[in-house]
């Protein structure tokens, strides 16, 4: 049967109801349903699902990219079993905060940090198969350290890698509560691979002293905080000249890391750590346009922290569907 792009979905089980498996597609997205450091809101374990779910409302046609479903967006296996896992550790730590007034037990935390370890290992091997094949992979999460098997196996590929991060908090925290991979520590640890040489943050407006500290510390990690970003607005310079500026800083190589709290929160209103403020969705997405035209590859990227409603993984859908259209 010939595909009809215009008409209503029937390939349920196909992000975005296209018509092409992981072998034929140029963009190979691998879900992460996991949440196991989150601290406040939870939920973000079933946006993928969410967005799988969203992804096929919507019409398969790019203005900027017009053969875009040709080029083929598929997902990767669906891994339910990580879910589960995820879902035990996740139980194991709330066990224990109530159990010991607030803290969490040593062997817990060690407990937690080796299925975490885990599991970048096994984003890290299928994210390193795909790229193997020649695509291009992004990761759907899930909390935002889901994303750091990718940038392991990022690094393998590429030297020298600029991260953009749009995110509401910093995410520089150094093992927080203890857990080496919390969500609140991705940059961390991503600064500590020796390939990522710049990280540019845009939105943030959350963040503790420990982590201005640290990231004022070093000439290439650049934040773009959304009280700045808001008051040079208000006070009339355009977002394309502020966007143009924070793409300046990135080099040839980019990996995008979008927490979609980065966002307003009417975007992302189930996300699990929401903050006043953010980016509008058009503003975000044009500042992805503005790495692209630039001349620079964004070489993979995630989208973290979408929350467990219909709204939720409608937004995302779309983002990643405008971003794949920007990106393939
Ligand atoms: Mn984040």
């Amino acid at each position: 049967m010939e595909f009809d792009p215009n008409a209503a979905s029937v390939l349920k089980s196909n992000l975005f109801g296209l018509p092409c498996s992981p072998e034929t597609a140029a963009l190979i997205i691998i879900p992460i349903p996991w949440e196991v450091t989150t601290s406040s809101g939870t939920g973000t374990s079933n946006g993928p699902l969410r967005v799988l779910e969203a992804s096929h409302q919507i019409d398969l046609y790019d203005s900027l990219n017009p053969g875009l479903w040709k080029k083929g967006i598929s997902s990767d296996q669906f891994p339910i079993d990580l879910k589960t896992k995820g879902d035990d550790l996740q139980d194991l730590i709330k066990r224990s905060i109530a159990n010991h007034e607030g803290i969490v037990e040593d062997a817990v935390v060690k407990k937690v940090n080796k299925g975490c370890e885990k599991l970048n290992d096994w984003v890290k091997d299928r994210a390193l198969a795909w790229m193997a094949r020649g695509k291009l992979v992004g990761t759907l999460g899930g909390d935002h350290s889901t994303c750091f098997g990718l940038l392991c196996a990022a690094c393998e590929v590429y030297e020298e890698i600029s991260i953009l991060q749009i995110d509401a908090h910093a995410d520089f925290r150094v093992a927080y509560q203890g857990f080496n991979y919390s969500h609140a520590s991705i940059m961390y640890n991503a600064w500590k691979l020796p390939q990522i040489d710049k990280l540019v943050s845009v939105g943030v407006r959350d963040y503790c002293e420990e982590e201005a500290k640290t990231m004022h510390g070093h000439e290439n990690i650049i934040c773009y905080y959304d009280q700045k970003i808001k008051s040079e607005m208000f006070e009339g310079k355009t977002w394309k000249s502020i966007a143009t500026k924070i793409v300046s800083h990135l080099g040839k190589d980019v990996y995008l890391s979008f927490d979609v709290d980065g966002l307003s929160r009417s975007f992302c209103p189930g996300t699990g750590t929401p903050v006043p403020g953010g980016l509008e969705y058009e503003q975000a997405l044009f500042l992805v346009k503005t790495i692209v035209d630039s001349g620079r590859k964004i070489i993979g990227f995630d989208i973290s922290e979408t929350g467990d409603g219909t709204w939720d993984g409608n937004v995302t859908a779309r983002l990643l569907w405008r971003i794949a259209g920007m990106t393939i």
